[in-house]
């Protein structure tokens, strides 16, 4: 980076950092994107004289609002409701709802903004949002879920559609949710469109959808490894999370050759050197769906170690996948992954690694496909229901399944194409950035001024 580049982009920060205060999220998520995004224009005055980048860090909309409903005691509880609706330069706003008590505005504006180059990177149609509410779904019964979503939506049903906002599940928003939501929002609007995705089979819901994020992970890390002459059977994956990303990431190493050796949650994380895979993955997934308990029981179950209030980064292995939540993945863990001889870090959560761990893993030249590549299968798979939906067909679990490898194996050439370098080493961060700024930043252009 020259030093009026530099200078340009200590400028820029400062500003985002002036019009955001206390939004540490977000301006971690916009300095990321800069960082690559900045050198890349200062030799491309029509995107700089139109100001394209700094309107792409002020959401388009951001809506908040106040959901009340009642508890089983009879209690009135009142949570906070989001959507930030950040770009629909190329089609409609699309991104997931988070139900987590750390959901705030810094949250949901740096989900928001990410997703826009994610899903630029799709080459489908979708804009860039997110959404959710600081509820706690943890702990609460299935008719205080189903009230919470009601209460949501009754809000939020005005602000979305099929052609304008189109959510979907992200933490703490799973099938039953999407149950939820969809239904509420079909008996406000009286229509039955794909206003949702993520939506279960019988009620316009595509296959894959629930496997996509997890395998497209695994996908992506596999076109890195064999873009180097190397091959996920054999490997050594540690992953963390054990929610819906993780566990479908896990399914796809075994099915790849390799070996998952760890889950987590936020109690911690359980070793299985012998690997979660067939019976055992099956055991996980029916705790997790279906009776919502800890993976510390797995631990009890099968014999192995739990460590709790731990993250996994300390098992030695060769390549390590991230699923559970932004900044889970700090310097000194990268540090230890790479002392350990971790070759390749797939993120399958929305940035998993801080600023100090990125630039631990880029220096010391690891493949490393940060999120809005690598976790983009799943945006990807909804994208191709909103298709299914529009017309009124079903596609069969192969055509998905070759869709969603064909448009992971796209995102991996267009990283390699903008983010190699002169000694060979593919910055698939700075790829990432510039092949989904170019296609927005396209159309923002075509627009004129608004
Ligand atoms: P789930 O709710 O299914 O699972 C989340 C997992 O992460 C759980 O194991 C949870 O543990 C753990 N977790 C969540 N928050 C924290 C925290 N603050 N500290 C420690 N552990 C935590 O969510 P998903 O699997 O859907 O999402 C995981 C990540 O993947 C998120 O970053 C999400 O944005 C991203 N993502 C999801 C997509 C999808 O299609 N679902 C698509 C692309 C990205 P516990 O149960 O104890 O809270
Ligand atoms: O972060 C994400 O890409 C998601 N949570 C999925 C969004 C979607 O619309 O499927």
């Amino acid at each position: 980076m020259n030093a009026a580049t530099h200078t340009a982009l200590h400028d820029f920060m400062q500003k985002i950092e002036k019009r955001n205060p206390n939004e540490p999220e977000f301006q971690q998520a916009v300095a990321e994107v800069a960082t690559s995004v900045l050198p890349y224009i200062q030799d491309k005055p029509l995107y700089r004289e139109a100001r394209i980048l700094e309107r792409m860090t002020e959401p388009d909309r951001v809506i908040m609002f106040r959901v009340v409903w009642e508890d089983d005691d009879g209690n009135v509880q009142i949570n906070r409701g989001y959507r930030v609706q950040n770009n629909n330069a190329i089609g409609p706003y699309k991104g997931g709802l988070r139900f987590h008590p750390s959901v705030n505005l810094s949250v949901l504006k740096f989900l928001a903004f990410e997703q826009t180059f994610k899903n630029s990177l799709t080459g489908l149609p979708m804009g860039g949002g997110k959404g959710g509410a600081d509820f706690n779904p943890k702990g609460r019964s299935n008719n205080e879920v189903m009230r919470f979503c009601q209460a949501y939506m009754t809000e939020l049903e005005r602000h979305i559609g099929e052609g304008t906002d189109v959510p979907a599940g992200d933490i703490g928003v799973g099938a039953r949710e999407i149950g939820y939501l969809f239904g509420q929002h079909k008996r406000l609007s009286n229509q039955f469109t794909g206003v949702l995705t993520g939506k279960g089979l019988e009620y316009g819901g595509s296959l894959v959808r629930t496997e996509a994020t997890g395998y497209g992970a695994v996908y992506f890390l596999e076109d890195m490894l064999k873009h180097r002459g190397k091959d996920i059977e054999g490997c050594v994956a540690t992953i963390s999370g054990s929610g819906n990303v993780a566990l479908y990431a896990a399914e796809k190493v075994a099915q790849l050759g390799g070996k998952a050796v760890t889950l987590s949650d936020s109690s911690g994380f359980i070793h299985d050197p012998e690997g979660i895979a067939g019976d055992k993955l099956a055991w996980v997934k029916a705790l997790k769906e279906q009776r919502r308990g800890r993976i510390s029981e797995y631990a009890e179950e099968f014999g192995v170690e739990f460590f709790p209030g731990e993250r996994p980064w300390k098992i030695p292995c060769d390549v390590a996948l991230p699923c559970a939540t932004q900044n889970e993945l700090s310097g000194s863990d990268a540090q230890t992954l790479v002392d350990n001889g971790c070759m390749a870090v797939s993120e399958g959560a929305n940035m998993p690694t801080d600023q100090e761990g990125l630039d631990i893993f880029v220096s010391n030249h690891i493949m490393f496909a940060p999120s809005k590549a690598a976790n983009a299968g799943g945006v990807a798979v909804s994208g191709l229901e909103m298709s299914q939906n529009s017309v009124g067909i079903s596609w069969e679990e192969d055509e998905l399944d070759r869709r969603l490898r064909t448009i992971m194996r796209g995102i991996h050439e267009q990283c390699v194409e903008y983010g190699s370098g002169d000694n060979g080493y593919v910055n698939y961060l700075k790829g990432a950035n510039i092949a989904g700024f170019n296609k927005v930043a396209n159309a923002m252009l075509a627009y004129g001024v608004m």
